[in-house]
């Protein structure tokens, strides 16, 4: 097997004081923050998708990045040159895991058969690939949203004879999973939402998605599958209106359903941002829910109101990320996906490289500020205070549960009227923010 990335380097960390483009300037994987190696807190994935197949096509262009590696598009060779591919770049660049949907290996045959025969052939190299570099799986998918089959959604098709391809591509994917040893496999509703309610019975829809949820469930556990489930919430693009919409919206699903114990959340910033939420937002809901599962690791941009997949370089979103994930005890069976791509006119494979470089760093410098942030210490003093006042007396009373409504009230004529509470004090805490993070 020949080099691919030929003139790329194995990506170093050389410091924040280099100008190597091609070195890395905060991520510095064996450094020891919070008590954990950088590589350990950020388990960076590389998407198959975005950096093995996206060629940057786009409605109104065809692709500007040769995504051939030397083989014809649509080939058996071609899935095993991108294999090949997908594992030098993983090595070069230190990333430990990668995610993938089924599509993304192999070109789809005709049959579901052929599709999985194609299937074990190329896991079969993965594997033995794995072997050789050590590299892991961190989730498996199946992509039940670009075949046409898949117009009206997966799990919520009004087709039952598409169900079934459905839960033949799930079947597949939960066996690929096993198979590479995956910590997580996803439910990504591409098109399980719909255009119009004119023409859908969303009841019905529920129901049918959170069946084959559960048999997804039953399935993997009877196989051997002990890693965790996960629901990635996205509003909107491709249908409408997507059922995942967010994070408070998909936990109350999975409760719905009996779903809560198997499946946690895969939290895409993007996707945050599309459901007018901050990403903040987004991990913290899960968190206090102890539904935080895994991390698509990229961002958006606030005047466009679609789903543009950039990497991560905003380091306030990074530093505020790593801060709810750290307070959160970090990601268990998850770990930062870059679900991302680079833009059209970053075509080379050289763009490829430094987009991870831009992802990687602003997220180990994230990680580095976020443990600033907490070993600081003045935000959760902040916060204990504010809420002081149900630390004694009748707030104490209300937080055991044992205050009555009546005591309540009678409380509050005693004191005639109330304080103010106490300020919020959110431009004090911003520039403590930057204080933390610029110095
Ligand atoms: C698309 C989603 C998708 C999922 C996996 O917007 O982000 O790529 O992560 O199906
Ligand atoms: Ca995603
Ligand atoms: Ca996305």
């Amino acid at each position: 097997m020949s080099e691919i990335f030929k003139g790329l380097p194995v990506v170093a960390f050389e410091g924040s004081k280099s100008d190597n483009p091609l070195a890395f300037k905060y991520y510095d994987a064996d450094k020891i923050v919070a008590g954990k190696s950088m590589r350990e807190h950020l388990r960076f994935a590389m998407a198959w998708w975005h950096n093995m197949c996206a060629n940057g096509v786009d409605m109104f262009g065809v692709g500007t990045a040769d995504k051939s590696f030397g083989q014809t598009p649509g080939t058996m060779e071609h899935a095993l040159a991108k294999v090949d591919a997908a594992f030098e770049f993983m090595t070069k660049l230190g990333v430990d895991y990668f995610c993938f949907h089924d599509v993304d290996l192999v070109p789809e045959a005709d049959t579901i058969s052929e599709t999985n025969a194609r299937l074990d052939k190329v896991t079969d190299y993965i594997k033995e690939k794995m072997k050789e570099t050590g590299k892991k799986q961190l989730w498996g998918t199946a992509n039940m949203f670009s075949n046409p089959r898949f117009m009206n959604g997966a799990g919520s098709t009004n087709s039952a004879e598409v169900y079934c391809f459905a839960a033949a591509q799930v079947k597949k994917g939960i066996e690929l999973t096993v198979k590479l040893g995956g910590l997580g496999y996803v439910f990504w509703g591409g098109r399980e939402g719909y255009e119009t309610l004119l023409n859908t019975d969303v009841k019905f829809e529920l129901e049918n998605i959170a069946n084959l949820m559960r048999l997804a469930v039953e399935y993997g556990r009877s196989i051997g599958f002990e890693g965790d489930f996960f629901i990635e919430p996205k509003p909107k693009e491709p249908t409408k209106h997507q059922y995942d919409f967010d994070t408070a919206t998909s936990i109350g699903f999975l409760r719905q359903y009996g779903l809560d114990k198997d499946f946690k959340i895969n939290i895409e910033a993007n996707h945050a941002t599309l459901a007018g939420h901050t990403f903040q937002h987004e991990l913290r809901i899960a968190a206090v829910n102890d539904m935080l599962g895994s991390v698509d690791a990229n961002q958006g941009d606030l005047l466009l109101g679609w789903d543009t997949d950039e990497f991560p370089f905003n380091v306030y979103d990074t530093t505020l990320a790593m801060y709810e994930i750290l307070k959160s005890g970090g990601l268990k069976n998850g770990g930062l996906n870059f679900d991302a791509k680079t833009r059209r006119p970053s075509y080379t494979y050289e763009d490829m490289f430094k987009a991870f470089i831009l992802g990687m760093d602003s997220f180990a410098l994230g990680l580095v500020k976020a443990d600033a942030l907490i070993t600081d210490g003045r935000l959760d003093a902040f916060i204990k205070n504010r809420y002081s006042s149900f630390e004694s007396g009748i707030g104490a009373r209300i937080r055991s549960g044992e205050a009555t409504l009546t005591e309540l009230a009678a409380e509050a004529e005693k004191l005639g009227a109330p304080k103010l509470p106490s300020s919020g004090e959110q431009e004090y805490l911003e520039s403590v923010f930057n204080q933390v993070l610029f110095g």
